[in-house]
């Protein structure tokens, strides 16, 4: 076992590269691209676009070291028996889960808007986790994931900071994992909602885990 350190808050958080892996969480093209159902809610892109070069770094990083990487997907089977009826109804908006929008059905597996974005398409090999919930750890094999390897450390990115990032953080710390979210590597359409989930995690001595930036990660991963 060999211990390094990321610089972090609210204080350095010491990983074994072996049993850290890095997951990313929900950059799919309806949530991030220009014409898709993020910005036909109404929602400035841009705001979650600024993660993806971040999280590119940091994935070439994490592939160059080994650590096991997972990326995850939100969305639901075409017949949408996997989607609870208060999910589809939420928002009375007029386009919901299973719809055709601009890329397809929204948040449907297999269709263009719920693939992950090209600037940080998976590579053969590396896991897709897809998650009918907003945690990744709901109603998916995460756990099994993680435990076989004998995971102990989540570098956690992705989209959204205050939805499915936080609620998979939260999940992960009941299940004793220590989390660090590099706060560039994740985005939310509202930023005050962004700011203030990243300093609940790390509130109170780090009551849900660590929060840091690419670049700590990367050095830390890369010495
Ligand atoms: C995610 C959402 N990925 N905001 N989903 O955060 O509904």
């Amino acid at each position: 076992m060999t211990v390094s350190t990321f610089a972090a808050q609210p204080y350095p958080l010491e990983y074994d590269a072996a049993r850290t892996a890095l997951i990313i969480i929900d950059m799919q093209r309806d949530f991030l691209e220009p014409g898709g159902f993020g910005e036909m809610l109404g929602n400035d892109v841009s705001l979650l676009r600024s993660a993806i070069e971040p999280c590119r770094s940091l994935l070439e990083v994490a592939r160059a070291n080994g650590l096991l990487i997972i990326h995850t997907r939100e969305g639901h089977r075409p017949d949408l028996t996997d989607a609870p009826p208060s999910k589809l109804a939420r928002g009375r908006s007029a386009k919901r889960i299973g719809d055709h929008g601009p890329m397809g059905r929204i948040l449907i597996r297999g269709e263009p808007g719920h693939d992950i974005i090209p600037e940080l398409y998976p590579r053969a090999g590396e896991a897709v986790l897809d998650k009918p919930g907003k945690g990744a750890f709901y109603q998916t094999d995460l756990y099994l994931m993680l435990h076989n390897r004998a995971i102990k450390t989540l570098i956690v990115c992705g989209v959204t900071t205050e939805v499915c990032v936080h609620t998979t953080v939260r999940e992960a710390n009941d299940r004793g994992y220590e989390c660090i979210v590099p706060a560039d590597c994740v985005g939310s359409y509202f930023p005050h909602f962004h700011a203030t989930a990243l300093d609940m995690i790390k509130a109170q001595g780090g009551i849900f885990g660590w929060v840091s930036d690419s670049a700590s990660v990367i050095d830390a991963l890369a010495a």
